[in-house]
């Protein structure tokens, strides 16, 4: 395969996303439920009501990808699936508190501290976060412990001060002052804030799955290219669509100044940067052929994608 060739042609991302997106749907339901007495049931409302907001459920596809790739199955991946989409959306549920972002709209409804208040919408990410950890050790099935103890440490060290955590204390630095950054610096943030999560997806689904360490040195490379990528085409994004059209609050990261790509280097720029990430993410690949076709197939989107 050439990267950037369209990959098989009978295959469709579209159903594939929409068939996976409806088994994480109906596994998450299950897995963060309608409420538990005795225990409040407002914590659950809050935690379901950023979960399953719709969202385009990407880590989890990935995670399901990254581990039928290598020779493992869809029923292993779900709990490490969830478990992804949990701290994804419990990271979005944080960033838009007004001590962070301050966003009213996500995912095209109010934000769940608007609905539920600041304090339930810190303790709804809060939960959300334990229980990621927690889902991944308990329902993991027909997976040597071994696997499922690396993949729970990898995850924590990509969520915490040297992953998502990092990558978010930096993006906060930089607020208002996003046109002092260096091009250094807001790759610095856009690994961690963004592509440390894309890189726990591939990475623990491909682990689960029975990866080598070889073949997880190379998914963790190319993780790590279409994360940045990612997080690129959401500034682009961000500088070209309405606040409508995003589903979140007009023009809040170009009011704020934020440190972005665009903002360094220039759409264009950045446009190019981002295809060249995926040629070369896509071209590590190759050794799989016909197998890697759901992964090439994602990270096509992730340039191709309008929201
Ligand atoms: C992890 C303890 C802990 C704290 C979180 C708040 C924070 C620290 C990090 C913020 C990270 C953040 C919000 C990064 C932006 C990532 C991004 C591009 C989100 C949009 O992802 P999509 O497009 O969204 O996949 P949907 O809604 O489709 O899931």
């Amino acid at each position: 395969l050439v990267a950037n060739e369209p990959v098989a042609a009978d295959f469709n991302l579209g159903k594939y996303i929409m068939a996976k997106a409806a088994a994480v749907e109906a596994a998450l339901d299950k897995y963060v439920p309608n409420g538990l007495p005795p225990h409040p049931k407002v914590i659950f409302d809050a935690m379901r009501h950023s979960l399953l907001a719709g969202g385009k459920r990407i880590r989890p596809a990935l995670v399901i990808a990254a581990c039928e790739m290598v020779g493992g199955t869809q029923e292993m991946a779900m709990p490490t699936a969830c478990a992804l989409e949990m701290v994804h959306t419990m990271s979005l549920i944080h960033d838009d508190l007004p001590v962070m972002d301050n966003d009213d709209f996500r995912r095209g409804k109010p934000t769940c501290h608007k609905v539920y208040g600041e304090a339930i919408a810190l303790l709804a990410g809060d939960a959300l976060l334990a229980e990621s950890f927690s889902l991944i050790a308990k329902e993991t099935k027909g997976v040597p412990a071994d696997r499922v103890l690396k993949s729970i440490a990898n995850l924590g060290t990509l969520v915490g001060s040297e992953g998502l955590v990092g990558g978010q204390v930096m993006d906060m630095a930089y607020e208002g002052k996003g046109d002092t950054a260096t091009l250094e610096a807001v790759e610095y943030i856009h690994i961690h804030k963004t592509a440390a999560l894309l890189e726990a997806a591939v990475w623990n689904g491909a682990c689960i799955g029975g990866a080598s360490d070889q073949e997880l040195e190379v998914l963790r490379r190319f993780a790590q290219k279409i994360g940045l990528a990612f997080q690129i085409i959401d500034d682009v994004l961000d500088a070209t669509m309405t606040g409508e059209q995003l589903g979140k609050t007009a023009g809040k990261d170009e009011a704020v100044a934020k440190a972005t790509y665009v903002r360094v280097v220039g759409l264009e720029q950045s446009r190019a940067i981002a295809q060249r990430l995926i040629a070369e993410a896509k071209a590590d690949l190759a050794p799989y052929g016909a197998k890697a076709v759901p992964l090439l197939a994602l990270a096509d989107f992730i340039t191709a994608r309008t929201n």
